[in-house]
């Protein structure tokens, strides 16, 4: 398949409601949405960065400029296929995000031309997938509880809470009290605590949770490994891992006994796909997480979360807890899981009136080198 060029938007998504995380509160989701036009056809991508490097040195203008600049002149007069796309980006260092956008289109536009699932391209085995969701810090505890409530109601399959220092031990405690044993539950800090807080966290513990995610900065292994060392409750990495050699190497320094992987974070699909392949070698458990995609990223993380390593529920929400509208078709909870998209390519495409009403930028790059 042979690129013509890109059409590189950017779109604002109001969120249902704001979502606050250790990094700060978001009240919509600012995005890239790539299309790909070649001469087999088009296809779809979205970039997951946020307009501020909070959550990763990304940033959603850097992404644009990086793609305008670099990475679609790279591709210009390539034969593409899923090789060859990370092959011709391979001298490029960096933007793994602005690079899974560009890959997952190329992908997209590739697997539609020869009537190939993304689900079936990777190795997915399910037909639907166990699912959570994520809820963020809230000003009180009664907030929290209620909102828990709503999502366990709707019959999600975890509940994750983000926590930061001061909104932690409580809330944990609140919410297994209040729902009991039974229920499935994460942290996850987004590097909010230091290695001094270990034996605060260390408090954790007594609840039971199924993991713990990215208490300490990215870079820490080493605080990782001390933390899981000290306490029982897996301790899982997102932040830290964003390539397979980095998987094997936390892996190796028990830094983590579970891995949350997005393709996004880690530069695009394939790769992420081989971190679930270095982690089941080791036998650790591997789950989706989730960046508020819009129904494209949606897709492709259902399609990856079918592979036989995602033993553990993603972030992968229906749509109506992030968008009143996506730009695609909604996705919707079913007893607690959601169905793996099986059309061709990522198996959604933006409709055109939702895409054109949150666009706030377009531009047409050509293909060439
Ligand atoms: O897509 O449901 C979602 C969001 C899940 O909590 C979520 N993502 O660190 O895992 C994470 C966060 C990153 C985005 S907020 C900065
Ligand atoms: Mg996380």
């Amino acid at each position: 398949m042979k690129l013509e060029g890109v059409e590189l938007r950017r779109i604002a998504l109001p969120l249902v409601t704001p979502f606050r995380t250790s990094l700060g509160t978001q009240s919509e989701r600012t995005a890239l949405v790539l299309k790909v036009v070649g001469d087999e056809g088009e296809g779809w991508g979205e970039c997951v960065a946020e307009d501020e490097p909070t959550y990763s040195p990304e940033y959603l203008t850097g992404a644009a400029e990086v793609i305008r600049g670099f990475f679609v002149p790279a591709l210009a007069g390539l034969d593409l296929n899923p090789a060859s796309v990370g092959h011709a980006l391979r001298h490029l260092r960096g933007h793994p995000m602005a690079r899974s956008a560009v890959e997952m289109a190329v992908l997209d536009c590739w697997l539609r031309a020869r009537r190939t699932s993304l689900t079936d391209h990777l190795g997915g085995v399910r037909p639907s997938v166990r699912v959570g969701v994520s809820v963020g810090i809230m000003e009180t505890l009664d907030a929290l509880l209620e909102t828990v409530d709503k999502h366990l109601t709707a019959g999600y399959a975890r509940i994750k809470l983000k926590i930061e220092p001061g909104w932690d031990l409580e809330p944990v405690r609140a919410v297994r009290e209040t729902f009991g044993a039974d229920v499935m539950l994460t942290v996850d800090a987004n590097t909010a605590y230091s290695p001094g807080d270990i034996r605060h966290l260390a408090r954790l513990d007594a609840y039971g949770l199924a993991l713990i995610e990215q208490p300490f900065e990215p870079g820490d292994l080493h605080a990782h490994a001390t933390f899981a060392a000290r306490v029982d409750t897996p301790v899982c990495l997102d932040e830290s891992i964003t390539s397979a050699a980095d998987a094997a190497d936390a892996i190796r320094r028990g830094a983590c006994s579970i891995i949350n992987i997005k393709p996004g974070r880690v530069g695009g699909y394939l790769e992420a796909r081989r971190i679930h392949d270095v982690a089941a070698a080791h036998g650790v458990p591997v789950w989706c997480g989730g960046m508020l995609e819009t129904g494209l990223g949606r897709a492709g993380n259902l399609a990856l979360a079918a592979l036989p390593g995602f033993t553990l529920p993603g972030d992968i929400s229906a749509t109506e807890r992030y968008y009143h509208r996506d730009i695609t078709r909604p996705f919707v909870l079913d007893d607690g899981t959601m169905a793996v998209p099986t059309d061709p390519g990522l198996g959604v495409v933006p409709e055109e009136d939702a895409l054109e009403a949150v666009t706030t930028g377009s531009e047409w790059i050509p293909a060439v080198p």
